[in-house]
């Protein structure tokens, strides 16, 4: 497959997707975004990818969406292409992905790394929803899921200003897991990736589904689901090696069943 706005690699079992319109800053046109989640959902598919991550380059992960593009579309353009349901895709992705962000995380940059599971930023990273300054708001989940991980007041502080944040306080907020200098993030993100990727693999995709439950639903109904799941691991192969492997002192082999 061959993409005009992404690189696509794999650095042993981890899939790598890097946003390519460093010009405009990844300024995330329709057709990088149809190319970001045409990918993910292959690598999805792929047996031979456990983690995948996606990043940007030094300068930016992602100025948000292409503005120039927005300009010109009407609101019902916009409504009849149904553009947000490609974004709405990113959340079926069943493996983890984890973002690799330095520069700005701006608008649909941000919403595009809280779409991701886990977050290693550099020192440089300069995260917001600027969308207010050009009288518009968030649509791809900036109001939501940044409420959600840094809580109503900071959320009203970031989304009514439109100020971004610097890395360590996202980090103080919980916005993002990891701050590392700019020559490393890249290189921490792939190391966490790598190590997802050692995991027994179904165990990793039913824990990633349950933690974002607790988003979603009642404290009971996402134990119940917690449960279900935990029974359904019980019925995997890969889980008697676990345990076999532990009690005989040896390194357990996960095959995915
Ligand atoms: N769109 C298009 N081009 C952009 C861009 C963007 N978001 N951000 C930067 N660029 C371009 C600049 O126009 C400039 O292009 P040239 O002039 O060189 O041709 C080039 O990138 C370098 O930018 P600057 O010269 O401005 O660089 P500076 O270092 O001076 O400033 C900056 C960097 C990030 C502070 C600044 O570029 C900036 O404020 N950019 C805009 C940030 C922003 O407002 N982002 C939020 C956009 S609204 C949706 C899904 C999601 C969304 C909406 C709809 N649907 C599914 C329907 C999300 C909305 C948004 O993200």
């Amino acid at each position: 497959m061959t993409y005009a706005y992404i690189h696509v690699s794999t650095d042993e079992s981890v899939g790598i997707i890097a946003l390519n319109r460093p010009k405009v800053l990844n300024a995330l046109n329709l057709q990088l975004i149809d190319e970001l989640v045409a990918e993910l959902e292959r690598m999805d598919r792929d047996p031979e990818i456990r983690a995948i991550v996606i990043t940007g380059n030094d300068r930016a992960f992602a100025a948000g969406a292409d503005i120039g593009e927005m300009a010109e579309a009407s609101a019902i353009e916009i409504m009849q292409k149904d553009q947000f349901a490609v974004w709405d895709r990113i959340m079926l992705i069943s493996k983890p992905i984890i973002a690799a962000v330095s520069g700005f995380a701006l608008g649909g940059g941000c919403e595009l790394m809280m779409s991701c599971d886990l977050v290693v930023a550099s020192e440089s990273a300069l995260i917001g929803q600027p969308e207010v300054n050009l009288a518009v708001m968030p649509g791809a989940g900036g109001t939501q899921r940044l409420t959600r991980a840094v809580g109503l007041r900071k959320a009203m502080e970031m989304l009514l200003t439109g100020e971004p944040i610097t890395a360590a306080e996202a980090l103080r907020y919980g916005l993002v897991n990891k701050v590392v200098p700019v020559e490393a993030y890249f290189r921490e993100a792939l190391k966490l990736a790598k190590r997802i990727a050692k995991q027994p693999p179904l165990a990793v995709r039913m824990i990633k589904k349950a933690v974002h439950k607790a988003d979603d639903l009642p404290l009971d109904e996402g134990m119940d689901y917690e449960r279900n799941c935990f029974y359904l691991l019980l019925a995997s192969e890969d889980r008697y090696e676990g345990m076999k492997a532990f009690l005989e002192k040896r390194k357990a082999t996960f095959t995915g069943k």
